[in-house]
């Protein structure tokens, strides 16, 4: 029925107090989005610089909101997968739980999840560039691309750009989970982008235990004690299936 890997992540998972999620763009493969680094890569046709920076919107804002434009389309049209399913049925599951996602698509609160921070943002939701209050895109009026907020100046995506330094709450937060968990898993990131990258080391640092799920291997794999590869809409069900708790 189950592989040993995956059988000695259940048993991992049964013995688990606090588990800590993070994951990638690859959890919402499953969903019809495309990744970031794969062969259909959303970077394949741009070069990150060119988009997901505050100096590409300083000089190109139009090119860089219909890029947005054209990812919510893609989005909007997507549902959370089994892999998004099974994470929020883990959440009431444990004694304690968080969710640290990447993705910037949303699919993860639409479960109705809420021990969860979204590190790196989210595409529906924007920031004026003076006063730095957000909003969801849905309650702007789309006058002009980019559109503009009640006071005049533009609104921006309400994501962290490369260059950009994660805000710090969120920050804080992610230090202080990764210190209590006794159980990490890490599903569907490429391991590439810092300082997520550089998380599963600080749990491993701080004697926590790492299952990878991920198609292939990743700079994450030397240091997981279980990499399980394959799909994540799969494996979380199947690790979900079977807890005890
Ligand atoms: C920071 C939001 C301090 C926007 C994103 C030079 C100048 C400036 C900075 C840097 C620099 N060099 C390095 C840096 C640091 C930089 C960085 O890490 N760059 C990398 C490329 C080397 N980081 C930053 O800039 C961060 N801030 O460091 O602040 C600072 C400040 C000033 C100057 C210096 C430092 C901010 C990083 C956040 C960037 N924003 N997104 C948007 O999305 O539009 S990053 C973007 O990549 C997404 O958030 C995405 O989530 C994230 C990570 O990618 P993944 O999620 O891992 O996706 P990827 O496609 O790569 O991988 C998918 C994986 O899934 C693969 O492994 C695949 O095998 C797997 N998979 C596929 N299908 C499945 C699957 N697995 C399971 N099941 C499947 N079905």
């Amino acid at each position: 029925m189950y592989s040993d890997l995956l059988a000695a992540a259940i048993d991992r998972l049964n013995a688990t107090k606090f588990l800590l999620i993070i994951t990638g763009a690859g959890i919402s493969a499953e969903s019809g989005i495309p990744t970031f680094r794969g062969k259909d890569g959303l970077w394949q046709n741009y070069s990150a610089e060119e988009l997901a920076t505050p100096w590409a919107f300083e000089r190109t804002p139009e090119i860089v909101w219909k890029w947005y434009d054209w990812r919510r389309g893609i989005i909007g049209n997507a549902e959370p997968n089994p892999g998004h399913i099974a994470i929020k049925n883990m959440e009431s599951m444990f004694p304690n739980f968080f969710l640290m996602t990447q993705n910037v698509d949303g699919l993860h609160g639409r479960t109705g999840i809420k021990n969860m921070i979204e590190i790196h943002g989210n595409l529906w939701r924007v920031r004026c560039t003076s006063e730095g209050k957000t909003m969801m895109l849905m309650d702007v009026p789309l006058k002009t691309i980019p559109p503009r907020c009640d006071c005049g100046a533009i609104l921006r995506p309400d994501v962290v750009w490369f260059g950009e330094s994660i805000p710090t709450a969120w920050l804080e937060k992610s230090f202080k989970v990764m210190e209590l968990c006794d159980t990490l898993i890490v599903a569907g990131t490429s391991g590439i982008v810092y300082p997520v990258a550089s998380f599963p080391q600080t749990v491993k640092s701080n004697g926590g235990f790492v299952i990878e799920v991920n198609i292939e291997p990743t700079p994450i794999s030397s240091l997981a004690d279980i990499s399980l590869y394959g799909k994540s809409g799969e494996i979380l069900p199947m690790l979900q299936k079977g807890l005890k708790h």
